[in-house]
């Protein structure tokens, strides 16, 4: 008899109303066990809130809080500020979670500024590559020529005709002492930067690849697969900074696989084996990955 663990054993638990195979809410699910019950989170807008706190339930056994879009940051860090004046914030862990939407965009802001106070507070990023509440529409962090709701291939491009902004650098340019990516295809990753950036004083930020079923048009079971695709093609590079300083990096296989492997997984870039111009941009997007294997060093 194989060995089933209780679903209700978790601090975020079943029955809420994500996607079947959701990459966002397994990551999410191993982010707030490996921060443990002592934890408050901040939620910004988007699948994750929207899913899993439906009136009058909710799937979070930790106190969780969801005020807007742009703003899980600043709420977070009055949080944090009302613990150290009751002297709990030692024993009370603040965690800020958002999409790639509010992440790389609309509350980006709010991000810079808890990074540049140095608040000690670890954000995570939930990235599907678009705004998936709202129906697959392009965010900073679609990649190029992926199909979306707002960049449709036609004549004058072949999807989103701009390029994901590079969040870890970002971050790291902002100083932060603990910077580190990861993908819902390696869980026991996730788990073990969770509990290591909690190690670091400081801000700290956890970018996580999260495969939309919907949007990018993968079958319900793929989210694992896909995940861990995204990492051995170069496509996401899975790294961590400690101080700046590269701390591990998790290297693609001797025999690459290349991103066309990656690519045909999904509707979202279905166009580009259909159309002539398509090899060309599928270039493109290989140089993108072995550009991320030579310059985190991935070999
Ligand atoms: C200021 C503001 N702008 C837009 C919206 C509408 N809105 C709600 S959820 C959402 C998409 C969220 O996308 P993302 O942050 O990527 O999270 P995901 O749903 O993909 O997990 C948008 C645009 C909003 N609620 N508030």
């Amino acid at each position: 008899m194989p060995k089933y663990s209780n679903p209700f054993e978790h601090l975020l638990n079943p029955g809420h109303t994500a996607c079947p195979g959701c990459g966002q809410l397994i990551a999410a699910r191993h982010v707030v066990n490996a921060c443990g019950k002592n934890t408050i989170i901040t939620n910004a807008t988007g699948c994750l809130e929207v899913t899993t706190s439906k009136h009058p339930t909710s799937s979070w056994k930790v106190p969780w809080i969801h005020s807007l879009f742009e703003n899980p940051s600043a709420v977070a860090s009055g949080i944090l500020a009302a613990l150290k004046q009751k002297g709990l914030d030692k024993k009370v862990k603040v965690l800020a979670q958002g999409g790639d939407g509010s992440t790389f965009d609309i509350g980006f802001g709010l991000i810079s500024g808890m990074w540049e106070r140095g608040d000690n507070i670890l954000y995570v990023c939930y990235d599907t590559e678009v705004y998936s509440n709202t129906g697959y529409q392009a965010s900073g962090a679609t990649p190029h020529n992926s199909f979306t709701r707002t960049s449709w291939p036609g004549k004058k491009s072949l999807g989103n005709n701009l390029f994901k902004k590079n969040m870890l650098e970002i971050a790291l340019a902002h100083g932060l002492p603990y910077v580190a990516t990861s993908t819902s295809g390696y869980i026991e990753d996730i788990k073990r930067k969770v509990k290591k950036a909690w190690e670091i004083p400081g801000s700290k930020f956890i970018h996580i690849l999260t495969p939309c079923v919907p949007g990018w048009g993968i079958n319900d079971d793929q989210a694992i697969e896909v995940g861990k695709l995204a990492q051995k093609t170069g496509f996401f590079p899975v790294v961590e900074f400690i101080n700046g300083e590269m701390g591990s990096s998790m290297k693609v296989p001797q025999q690459t696989p290349k991103v066309d492997e990656y690519l045909k997984y999904h509707v979202r870039f279905k166009h580009l084996f259909k159309d002539p111009r398509g090899a060309e941009q599928i270039g493109i997007l290989q140089k993108i990955c072995d550009d991320n294997i030579k310059k985190y060093n991935l070999r």
